[in-house]
């Protein structure tokens, strides 16, 4: 089945804004599937210069940047490889607009004018590649301190992980480039990193398994990659909806976890050991957690050095922060960030990314957000930043970039 260029008829104004002017073609209906489509051997792209996959067919499985005697030609196409099929129009890869056209079933594929204009074929893992990085641009400022945290390869310049839709992991160090450091992911449920569990000065990875509920620690070796996974948590880790790796809140060096438990609402602290696991759990929150929706490890936001906790509500959409004491428990909570925050599908907490060396916070919208200048909402994938005040607070957002989108979480 051929699918439209999502971002050009759900989303637009991501592109549309950042120049590239895309326009999404009429999509046709899907049609019964003559036997011809059966034409179309596995593991190939097929095209056909007449409707319903007639006419001379081209038979390819390797990206083609002109298509000779089928440039602008074609009017049906199957795609039976197992990658999504861009067609651009025009050669290259360069488009005015372009398909994603999803690997079709045995006989399958799709036929009508829209197809016609098309100039080049490229064939790619995610949709985002059609146009885009498989990975979005993440750029940060040098902090004037080593923060602990946030800083996977130790370059005192906050860097993300981005895992894809088909489970590949991207280290993004702060400069606009991405380098893949994993496949596979996918089958993690949790992804948290918060400064060392293991020891060795390197932050560590922390990732829940879905199908087994164990819990592992994947050892950051200080470039962005990560070393053989351990073991640290064996079972039951499924029975928690929340789980964030936090900072150093019991005072010992170590990056300690906490989890919110899916059945009482209560809230854990799992300290990290000298030995890289973790210690018996300690109970920091009695109850009242189950109306949380998001649990935030973002660092020292309240300037006392100690890390707090962001937390989102679910009803009210606000964001409150929960100041780390030094009895390696949470106070008293405020109100940091009055309501709005329902609007945020992720909260990327890496430390200072402005390079003030103060901690701030950067969200990625849901398709609840209403972009600036934009009248009603539905702008999900969407980079704002929150540049933290060093007061519990955050400045207003800005809005920094609209290619966040179609991406599976960021860390
Ligand atoms: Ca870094
Ligand atoms: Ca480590
Ligand atoms: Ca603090
Ligand atoms: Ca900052």
């Amino acid at each position: 089945m051929r699918t439209a260029l999502l971002r050009g008829l759900t989303a637009g104004l991501g592109l549309a804004m950042s120049g590239l002017g895309l326009a999404a073609t009429t999509a046709t209906p899907a049609q019964a599937a003559p036997a011809k489509y059966e034409d179309c051997p596995t593991g190939y792209f097929c095209a056909w210069t007449n409707d319903n996959a007639t006419g001379p067919m081209l038979k390819v499985k390797t990206d083609q940047p002109t298509l000779g005697a089928f440039d602008n030609k074609i009017r049906a196409t199957s795609n039976r490889t197992d990658k999504i099929a861009c067609l651009y129009s025009e050669p290259n890869y360069g488009y005015g607009s372009y398909w994603a056209d999803q690997p079709n079933g045995p006989g399958g594929g799709s036929s009508g004018p829209a197809e016609s204009d098309k100039s080049s074929i490229k064939f790619v893992l995610t949709d985002r590649e059609c146009g885009l990085n498989a990975y979005p641009n993440w750029y940060s400022e040098v902090s004037p301190a080593k923060a602990g945290f946030g800083d996977l390869n130790n370059d005192r310049r906050a860097d993300v992980l981005v895992r894809d839709e088909v489970g590949r992991l991207w280290f993004l160090p702060g400069d606009g480039t991405g380098k893949q450091v994993g496949t596979g992911w996918n089958v993690m449920s949790t992804l948290t990193r918060h400064g060392d569990f293991t020891g060795d000065g390197k932050e560590d990875l922390l990732a829940r398994e879905a199908s087994t509920g164990k819990l592992w620690a994947y050892p950051g070796r200080g470039d962005g990659g990560f070393d053989d996974r351990r073991l640290i948590g064996a079972s039951g880790w499924n029975g928690m909806s929340l789980i964030t790796a936090f900072g150093d809140l019991t005072r010992d060096g170590r990056s300690d976890l906490v989890a919110r438990e899916t059945s009482t609402g209560k809230l854990w602290l799992y300290p990290g050991t000298a030995s890289g696991g973790l210690a018996d759990r300690i109970l920091i929150g009695r109850s009242g957690w189950g109306v949380m929706d998001a649990l935030i490890g973002s660092g020292d936001m309240n300037g006392d050095g100690r890390p707090d906790l962001l937390a989102r509500e679910a009803s009210t959409g606000k964001l409150w922060l929960y100041p780390g004491t030094a009895s390696g428990g949470l106070a008293d909570r405020i109100l940091t960030g009055r309501s709005g925050w329902g609007v945020m599908g992720t909260f990327i907490a890496v430390g200072d990314y402005s390079g003030d060396g103060v901690n701030d916070l950067a969200t990625i919208t849901n398709d609840k957000y209403t972009a600036d200048g934009w009248s009603s909402p539905g702008h999900w994938g969407w980079l704002l930043s929150y540049e933290g005040q060093g007061n519990g607070y955050v400045k207003d957002h800005r809005q920094v970039d609209g290619d966040w989108y179609r991406l599976n979480g960021a860390f």
